[in-house]
């Protein structure tokens, strides 16, 4: 089967809700030697979009997006188990991450979580719906290089703002980097918030990773 074939079927499973499908196609795409990162990033992630684009329009409704989810998270579970680990897997720095207050999506933040794992950088992953205070008391404990934090919802982006002003307001803001992501996030709001970095997809999320851990 060729990528493209992959990445097409990939995406029909997602709009059709096909469970079952999308796992056998995860589970071939890895024994014919795929990159799993690109299965998941050209393939399932573009027709969880291309769903979520339905569910704007009036297209499809709630439970759809549900199932498609699912679908979603059964298909990036196989190829996240082999998301090899990085031959350099020597320590870099830490990184708390968490999808903010009031946000349950955490689909797109667990792809950035496993590739950041690759890379030799220790990840406390908080899960999703997570407030500012217990982030920071979470980074505070694990003495973080790094405060990561995803939004999905226009709503919750606040979210990141006031983790900034939070980390102001108690003398912390020196402490850490902090790096926002998730689909309204954008260069322009990370500077205008004052975040350290902005990573539009985990690949990036990588590099702007190391980058404030000066281990480019
Ligand atoms: Co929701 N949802 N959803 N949803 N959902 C969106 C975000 C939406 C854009 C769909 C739409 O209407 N077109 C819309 C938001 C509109 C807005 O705010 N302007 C929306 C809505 C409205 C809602 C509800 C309010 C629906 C309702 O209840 N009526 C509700 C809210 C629930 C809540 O959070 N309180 C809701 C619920 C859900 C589901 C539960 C059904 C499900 C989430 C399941 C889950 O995550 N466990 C869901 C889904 C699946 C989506 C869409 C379709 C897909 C999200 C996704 O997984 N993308 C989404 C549409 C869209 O995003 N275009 C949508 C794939 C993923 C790989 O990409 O998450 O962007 P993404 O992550 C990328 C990058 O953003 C980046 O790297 C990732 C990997 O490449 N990145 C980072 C992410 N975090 C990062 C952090 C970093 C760096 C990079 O550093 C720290």
């Amino acid at each position: 089967m060729s990528i493209e074939d992959i990445f097409l079927e990939a995406r029909e499973t997602i709009l059709q809700c096909d469970q079952e499908r999308a796992v056998r196609l995860a589970e071939r795409a890895l024994a014919e030697g795929y990159d799993p990162v690109e299965v998941i990033s050209s393939g399932f992630s573009y027709g969880i979009r291309q769903m979520g684009e339905l569910f704007g329009r009036g297209e499809v409704f709630l439970p759809q997006l549900i199932m498609s989810s699912e679908v979603m998270k059964a298909a990036v579970q196989i190829l996240d188990a082999a998301i090899i680990q990085g031959e350099t897997t020597q320590y870099k720095g830490t990184i708390v991450i968490a999808t903010v207050e009031g946000d349950v999506h955490d689909i797109g933040k667990g792809i950035v979580v496993s590739l950041l794992k690759t890379q030799g950088i220790q990840v406390y992953d908080m899960g999703r719906d997570v407030s500012t205070v217990k982030i920071i008391e979470k980074a505070l404990e694990v003495k973080a290089d790094i405060i990561g934090t995803s939004a999905l919802l226009t709503t919750t982006l606040m979210s990141q703002k006031k983790l900034e002003d939070e980390l102001r307001k108690n003398g912390l803001r020196d402490q850490f980097k902090t790096m926002v992501g998730g689909a309204p996030a954008t260069q322009r709001w990370a500077d205008r918030i004052g975040a350290d970095a902005y990573a539009e997809d985990a690949a990036e999320a990588v590099t702007k990773a190391l980058l404030l851990l000066n281990r480019t």
